[in-house]
């Protein structure tokens, strides 16, 4: 077990945890476990109920659950919290004792006393429980024996039992001596159980070599788990079992894998195919790197090794085996809990990590993908499961538990999503526990179930034989014989005669076969253990409904002059069209009727506030919320929804499409049932979609405006005298040679200089337009309308009057910026016309220039040039000439001030 603190200062935990509390982005849906419909069960206070946890189908019409309460008391006399584990029914929320075993210690006789042999109190007996169909394992690893020695020592080495036939048979089954990981047939312990024989070793028991003593401290085995890596499953679809392990003539052989350390003896169980491989964690191995390793099931040998990145981060703390990219391939997920995160130059922060080592091929495997825990001390990590295809998508889904992640430390289950390349990296689901800490944390989160095995335990065969019996009798193919029931009749796998060539196409479609059963029968759980609350909680799928929902316009596009409907109570003729809304679904295990909360947005994109420029023909909105009840296996269901086009005069814009959209979600209140969980919609579809349509105008044929704009300016003078109060108008010739250009615009920058003053009214030769001074960014603009749409071939000419008498800073000519600009989409603008007006001036200019020094003297006295000087002395003696200019102007008014303007020319003299 972890430790629950490491020794680290407790006042750092409480900053961190806030910090982290905020930069959590919780999963905005909650898809796909139920999270109002769970199942708690509880155990006795302090037992640590629900420390594990496993579903028990004896058969695929009762599910129910185990949980193992490694510190309850028993039945058992003399024995102080032995442990036990719970048979609790689903759905109901009571559990019972399994008495796997109501005995006291067993005593032997020693120089004519008789003394304990065995040490049941504290054995933590349930710290492990696993079942398989209707077997069960359970462990108890801190099972003490004394040894038979001279001297006698208590000696640590875990016990097993196993029940059958529901609960009606029991043995014990204690391997651990030496060997790492142990595995063993369920039939050979049953067959060769003996209350008395303690030291009892079975014939066809496999085991890991011995480890040297050194390696008692590397927890070896610590967690377990079974899958496909050498790429050699398909010979265990065979009927013949080379190995002869199988019993009762199944087609998979079932075993119990313990694995023995000095700290725990943990069951996996079981695993289905006679050549598939173990994956064995060992957290403190490799120098407490933490390793893991596939271990081949047939000789228990190691065939590979991944090794930790960092120490005591307890890499291989667990390991799960899923295949989440739907190859058919399995890929391998470890857990390192206690991995921690170091950013530049921060203290490290203990986030936990796991890593998805993806299988390429056989022994080939990608580099891991990384998830890393988003909380401090949350012990991300600490349990993954394998979900199954959880929202049937087709890929598999992961849990993994942060069991003191959360506010209070109530713990947390993420939930990830398999797709094509790995898992998603952002959680689809986010479970809380629902228990605060407090004299221990409640551990929510620490041990996880997902509901089908990746090893293939062959319960989900029986569903799926019965599902194809009734597929049958809906007229598909009748592929196989009656497999229900007793296992002997099990010559050949039901799987192979699925499809014909028993490869890894074959896995895939198993897989997929066996998922989609699962959702049949509506069997996607969770179940996730809260041991320091003593709760175990059982979570449920929520049905995955996949709508198919389309939007048709007609017609799309709208002339608003072809006005055919007539408005309900007036006499208004309006131009109009229909929206069609279309819908279908998907799913299984949901009811044959679905009914959705419609609502249809006409022209949505437009602002708040903003003229819609279409109605609703009934309800004169535009707005409309509707329910679609749609039937399974009916086509598509469709409405239709009148819809009309406001008066031109209410609007201008005629150019942008008029967005019409549609969104919906699950009207909840039509799933009556109380018992069941509501269906939700599949998260990974857009529940909105929306079309557009368009209003016609003199586009041609194509509907699509493309104008050709001319723009061209003249001045009404080319000259601007300086000091004088200019007037100046430009003479513009606006052209659209095209086709229609919506909300045309001629924009005019205004030069620093000028200033607008108005339109010319009073020649008849120039169009008066509507014209607006503006300042955009810091630039002065004129904006004037040009007409919307501005039609094909317009061409005319307009004035616009500017005075002109801000000079300071002018060059020798102003310039205006001239442009007009549409909202259509191609061909927008016109060409840019720049404007310059020249400014002219008269001026008188003096000027004036001295020399400094005003003689010198040749030669110089003391003064030889240098061949190559470095300095300016050594060039020569300096002579500066200044100028003065005097610019006079001529025509100024009195606010002209002369311009003075001084040159120094410097010269060196040189010989
Ligand atoms: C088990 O019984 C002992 C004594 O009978 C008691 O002290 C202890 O608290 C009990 N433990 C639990 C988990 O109920
Ligand atoms: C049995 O008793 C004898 C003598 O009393 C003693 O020497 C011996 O160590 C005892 N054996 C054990 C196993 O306690
Ligand atoms: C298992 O035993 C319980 C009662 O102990 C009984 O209700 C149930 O029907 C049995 N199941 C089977 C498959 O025999
Ligand atoms: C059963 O146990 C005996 C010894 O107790 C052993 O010789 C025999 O091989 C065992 N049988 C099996 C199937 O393991
Ligand atoms: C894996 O590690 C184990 C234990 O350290 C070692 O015995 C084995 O040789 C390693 N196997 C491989 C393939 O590296
Ligand atoms: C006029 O509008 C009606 C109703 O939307 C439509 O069915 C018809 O096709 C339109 N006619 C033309 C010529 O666009
Ligand atoms: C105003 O300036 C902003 C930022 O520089 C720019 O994004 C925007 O387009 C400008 N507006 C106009 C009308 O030029
Ligand atoms: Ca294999
Ligand atoms: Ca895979
Ligand atoms: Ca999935």
């Amino acid at each position: 077990m972890l430790p629950l603190s490491r020794g680290r200062p407790r006042r750092w935990q409480h900053p961190l945890l806030l910090l982290s509390a905020l930069l959590w982005a919780p999963a905005l849906v909650a898809f796909n476990l139920d999270e109002e419909k769970l199942t708690v069960y509880s155990g006795p206070p302090g037992s640590y109920f629900g420390y594990s946890v496993d579903f028990y189908i004896p058969d695929p019409s009762t599910v129910s659950v185990l949980v193992g309460a490694p510190k309850a008391n028993t039945t058992q006399p003399d024995i102080v919290e032995g442990g036990a584990v719970y048979y609790c029914a689903w759905p109901a929320t009571r559990c019972r004792q399994i008495p796997f075993d109501n005995t006291n210690n067993r005593k032997i006789k020693v120089n004519g006393t008789r003394e304990p042999i065995e040490f049941k109190t504290n054995q933590w007996f349930g710290a492990t429980v696993k079942a398989h169909k209707e077997k069960v394992v359970a462990c108890a690893p801190l099972y003490h024996w004394r040894t038979l020695k001279d001297s006698p020592e208590k000696d640590p080495v875990g016990t097993c039992y196993v029940a059958i036939q529901n609960f009606s048979a029991y043995a014990e089954y204690s391997p651990c001596r030496n060997s790492q990981v142990i595995t063993a047939s369920i039939a050979d312990i049953i067959a060769n159980y003996s209350f008395k024989d303690i030291l009892r070793k079975l014939a066809r028991e496999k085991q890991t070599g011995v480890a040297p003593p050194s390696y008692d401290d590397n927890y070896m085995g610590y967690s377990v788990a079974a899958g496909e890596f050498t790429g050699d499953s398909e010979q265990g679809l065979s009927d013949t079992d080379p190995k002869g392990f199988d019993i009762h003539g199944s087609f998979k052989w079932c075993g119990i894998h313990v694995a023995c350390t000095t700290q725990i003896a943990k069951p996996v169980y079981c695993w289905s195919f006679i050549l598939s491989e173990l994956v064995a964690g060992v957290p403190r191995g490799a120098q407490n790197f933490g390793y893991v390793s596939i271990i081949n099931s047939s000789d228990l040998t190691f065939i590979q090794n991944f090794t930790g990145e960092q120490m005591a981060s307890y890499f291989g703390y667990t390991v799960a085996v899923s295949d989440v990219n739907n190859d058919g391939l399995d890929d391998i997920l470890v857990g390192a809990p206690l991995f921690m995160e170091r950013e530049f130059e921060s203290k490290p922060k203990e986030v936990g990590q796991v890593y998805l080592y993806l299988q390429e091929s056989a022994f080939l495997f990608q580099d891991a993908q990384i998830l890393t825990g988003a909380e401090v001390f949350g012990r991300f990590g600490s349990a993954i499961t394998h979900l199954g295809d959880l929202n049937q998508d087709g890929y598999n889904d992961i849990a993994i538990g942060a069991p003191f992640a959360g506010e209070d430390r109530r713990g947390k289950v993420l939930i990830y999503n398999g797709y094509s390349n790995g898992l998603n990296p952002n959680p689809s689901q986010v479970l809380n526990g629902a228990w605060a800490s407090q004299s221990m944390p409640s551990g929510f989160g620490f041990t996880l179930r997902g509901d089908s095995d990746v090893d293939k335990n062959d319960y989900p065969v029986v569903p799926l034989i019965q599902a194809l019996r009734i597929k049958n009798k809906h007229g598909l193919e009748q592929k196989t014989n009656d497999m229900s029931g007793n296992d002997k009749q099990k010559k050949t796998p039901p799987n192979t005669k699925l499809t014909k060539n028993p490869s890894n196409t074959s896995k895939i479609k198993i897989n997929k076969i066996e998922n989609l059963l699962w959702g049949y029968y509506g069997y996607h759980y969770l179940i996730v253990g809260a041991f320091g609350a003593g709760k175990a909680v059982v979570y449920r799928a929520r049905p995955v409904v996949t709508v198919n929902a389309y939007l048709i316009l007609n017609p799309m596009i709208v002339n608003p002059d072809n006005k055919t409907c007539q408005l309900p109570s007036s006499q208004l003729l309006v131009a109009c069209f229909t929206v069609r809304v279309c819908t279908e679904f998907e799913g299984q295990s949901i009811s044959d009727e679905i009914v959705l909360k419609g609502e249809l947005q006409l022209d949505s994109l437009k602002q708040k506030g903003a003229v819609r420029r279409t109605l609703f023909f009934d309800y004169h909105q535009s707005h409309h919320y509707f329910s679609i009840v749609i039937e399974r296996q009916k086509q598509l269901h469709c409405q239709d929804f009148l819809v009309y086009l406001r008066d031109e005069t209410e609007f201008r814009d005629k150019l942008s499409p008029i967005n019409i959209n549609f969104n919906y979600s699950l009207d909840e209140s039509s799933f009556e049932d109380s018992l069941t969980v509501k269906p939700i919609l599949n998260y990974y579809q857009k529940n909105s979609l929306a079309e557009q349509a368009y209003i016609l105008v003199d586009c041609g044929e194509d509907n699509l405006c493309i104008p050709d704009l001319q723009l061209s300016a003249v001045p009404d003078t080319d000259q601007l005298i300086i000091g004088e109060e200019n007037c100046v108008m430009l003479i513009i010739n606006p052209r659209n040679d095209g086709e229609g250009a919506y909300e045309a615009e001629l924009h005019i920058k205004i030069p620093p200089e000028a200033d607008y003053t108005g339109v010319e009214r009073n020649n008849k030769a120039l169009r008066v337009l509507s014209c607006d001074y503006k300042m955009e960014n810091e630039t002065r603009m004129v904006v004037c309308d040009l007409g919307n749409p501005m039609v094909a071939g317009a061409n005319f000419s307009t004035g616009i009057r500017f005075s002109v008498q801000h000079f300071e800073n002018a060059d020798f000519s102003i310039s205006f910026e001239l442009q007009i600009k549409s909202s259509n989409k191609i061909n927008p603008t016109s060409n840019l016309v720049n404007l310059h007006i020249n400014i002219s001036a008269v001026a008188q200019v003096q000027i004036r220039g001295v020399s400094h020094p005003p003689t010198i003297i040749l030669p110089l006295h003391n003064w030889e040039p240098k061949d190559q000087p470095t300095k300016e002395e050594e060039v020569g003696p300096l002579v500066e000439h200044i100028y003065e200019v005097k610019i006079m102007y001529v025509a100024t008014g009195p606010q002209a001030a002369p311009t003075e303007l001084l040159m120094i020319l410097v010269y060196f003299l040189y010989q």
